[in-house]
């Protein structure tokens, strides 16, 4: 057999994406659909998601199988539950998990830094994705089929002035990865973690709490990675043969050595 005809099809698979209302999410999700998946949508901003399922419709019609969206808070652990245990019997069968819900809020120093901004990102973080991790992966298990893909960062593995607790919950996921990859041994269930550098999406402007100009400087004078970039990865994750796990990829723009060392040409 060749290696295309190993690579795994994702005709008609269920892939659950979380944070699909923008950037990282939203580009994995139009390059699910033009591979022919089935996608749960799911995001706070239900009017964002009407959006991307109909645009999706409309340019993969007929290549796409249809799309399920779903309101959800990923921090709410019984809505979480919820929504996993009532999908509709033919969207129930989840065969890929991405859990990229996330964010990041302000860059204070640890000792100056706000109790919300901190509880925000520890909840959506690392308490989102657990909580997603623990009521679909049951499934994956006993159907022995799947692949959880979480969406970490370069965050995980160098922590930046500023970035303190940030930092912290892309290390937890980096180990919670890790750990999920142990306690899945014995079963054909994958799991990966896709580690990003500088992307550019709403993903500034949500730090900065709606401060654009500012969110702007975080890219200026360099090329950043693009969401598209980063799902074209996490595409390339999930379609490799059946016994093939990519555990970890880091990927940085060519203008990124580290997470403080940038080439700015202007
Ligand atoms: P965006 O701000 O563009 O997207 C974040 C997504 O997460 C949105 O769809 C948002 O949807 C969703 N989200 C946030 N909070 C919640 C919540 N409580 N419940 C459900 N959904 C939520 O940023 P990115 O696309 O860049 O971020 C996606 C992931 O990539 C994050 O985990 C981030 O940490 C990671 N990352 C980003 C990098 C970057 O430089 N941009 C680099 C490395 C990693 P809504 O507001 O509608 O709920
Ligand atoms: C986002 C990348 O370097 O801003 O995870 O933390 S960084």
């Amino acid at each position: 057999m060749t290696l295309d005809q190993k690579m795994l099809s994702l005709q008609n698979r269920i892939v659950l994406i979380t944070g699909a209302s923008s950037g990282i999410g939203a580009a994995c999700a139009k390059v699910f659909a033009s591979a022919g998946a089935k996608l749960i949508l799911a995001a706070r901003r239900q009017e964002r998601l009407q959006e991307l399922a109909d645009s999706l419709v409309e340019t993969y019609h007929g290549k796409s199988g249809q799309i399920h969206l779903l309101q959800l808070d990923v921090r709410d652990r019984s809505a979480v539950e919820s929504a996993i245990s009532s999908l509709p019997s033919a969207w129930s069968e989840i065969d890929i998990l991405i859990n990229n819900a996330g964010l990041s809020r302000g860059l204070d120093k640890l000792y100056k830094g706000k109790f919300e901004d901190w509880e925000e990102m520890i909840d959506t973080n690392i308490k989102g994705l657990l909580y997603l991790s623990r009521y679909v992966v049951p499934g994956m298990v006993s159907r022995d089929r799947g692949h959880v893909i979480n969406i970490g960062s370069i965050a995980a593995y160098q922590t930046y002035p500023g970035g303190n607790v940030y930092c912290g919950t892309k290390a937890a996921v980096r180990a919670i990865s890790e750990g999920l990859k142990q306690d899945l041994l014995g079963t054909l269930v994958k799991i990966t973690s896709v580690d990003p550098g500088m992307v550019e999406t709403e993903f500034s402007e949500v730090r900065f709490h709606g401060d654009t100009e500012r969110a702007d400087k975080v890219y200026q004078g360099l090329t950043p990675l693009t969401g598209e970039d980063v799902a074209d990865v996490v595409f390339f994750c999930a379609t490799r043969p059946a016994h093939v796990n990519i555990n970890q990829v880091i990927l940085m723009p060519v203008d990124q050595a580290s997470t403080t060392l940038v080439n700015r040409r202007s």
